[in-house]
């Protein structure tokens, strides 16, 4: 089978936008380079000094991974050096990155995202991920400004995720459906192995962290208990999958089918994950595949967005799953 990798599946949809001058292609290149140097990293981790922490503490008062801010140093040059992104989010990092450098000028895109997603589990050899958002300016010139980030879901040009597990895999969408593209580390490519990808209608996997619900809202207990029950006709009971590191959770519901909720706790009264780098995205993606993904009650891709580093509750996964967890959380609204 003759392998098409990123790059030249890229040019050829370019074709599919009769107008467009090739800035987002350039971007989403820019991307796939500094997920091969994070691939090349985290692949060598446990040989080199980059395991553990920094001491750090980040803006959402988490302790900072070494391999957090590498990732988050290579996003950044690679943006940078690529010249079509005019400012820079990063869960790293508390306010934008405004970007002024003279092959910047006339950029016209935003990119939000989160470097290394699930980066706790690092120093175990897990799965970990990077989500990235990208948005079409508001602001006409110069630098972008953070009023270009908080834009609605339903504004995203692009978004996608690399997963960097048994391979590294770099999935994205443009609104055309879903593609994902496996790294041949033989020739250093991301070559095309899973096309437009659809996740199933319904699945058998539910994913959260259990260990918090006493915390839960209602409705979430009394479906944790509905997926527990016995029901040969809908293969209840289902399966409980949670690895803790979101890409890795979302990206095998994705493709076998299956829900990942991250409810609001008592701890986390707004939910815990990000909407602009981490809930966004994977809702972008998880739509055009065929999937659905709400905050328990409204769509994630309509959330009006406030804040950088906005929190929300997500509920995410096969659309049937999701419809039902949302019936859940009708009936039993505390
Ligand atoms: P991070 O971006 O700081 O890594 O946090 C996000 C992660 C997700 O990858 C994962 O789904 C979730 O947090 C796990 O949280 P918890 O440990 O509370 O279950
Ligand atoms: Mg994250």
């Amino acid at each position: 089978m003759q392998t098409q990798t990123l790059g030249q599946f890229i040019i050829e949809k370019q074709k599919d936008f009769p107008y467009s001058k090739g800035e987002l292609s350039r971007l989403l290149r820019d991307i796939g380079i500094a997920a091969k140097i994070v691939h090349r990293e985290v692949n060598k981790a446990g040989l080199v000094e980059i395991l553990g922490e920094t001491g750090d503490i980040n803006v959402q008062g988490e302790a900072v991974k070494k391999l957090d801010v590498f990732a988050n140093n290579q996003f950044i040059a690679a943006l940078k050096a690529g010249g079509e992104c005019c400012a820079i989010a990063s869960e790293e990092n508390e306010d934008i990155i405004p970007i002024d450098t003279v092959s910047s000028k006339g950029a016209r895109y935003v990119v939000a995202f989160d470097p290394l997603d699930g980066s706790s589990n690092i120093d175990v050899n897990v799965s970990v991920g990077t989500i990235f958002s990208i948005y079409r300016r508001l602001s006409l010139s110069g630098p972008g400004t953070l009023e270009d980030f908080l834009q609605p879901g339903t504004e995203l040009v692009a978004a996608g995720y690399v997963i960097y597990g048994s391979s590294t895999m770099l999935m994205y969408t443009t609104g055309k459906g879903v593609n994902g593209f496996t790294l041949d580390p033989s020739i250093g490519e991301f070559c095309l192995s899973h096309p437009n990808i659809k996740t199933p209608s319904d699945g058998a996997i539910y994913s959260l962290n259990e260990g918090n619900h006493l915390h839960f809202p209602e409705g979430v207990k009394k479906y944790i208990k509905y997926c527990q029950e016995e029901d040969k006709a809908t293969n209840r009971p289902y399966s409980s999958r949670y690895i803790g590191s979101g890409v890795a959770d979302f990206h095998r519901n994705l493709l076998k089918g299956g829900i990942f909720i991250y409810p609001t706790t008592t701890k986390s009264p707004k939910g815990k994950l990000r909407l602009l780098y981490e809930c966004n995205p994977l809702a972008f993606i998880i739509e055009q595949a065929g999937g659905k993904a709400t905050d328990g009650r409204k769509r994630i891709l309509d959330i009006p967005i406030t804040e950088l580093h906005q929190r929300t509750p997500l509920f995410i996964g096969s659309p049937e799953m999701v419809e039902k967890v949302m019936e859940f959380m009708v009936k039993y609204p505390v």
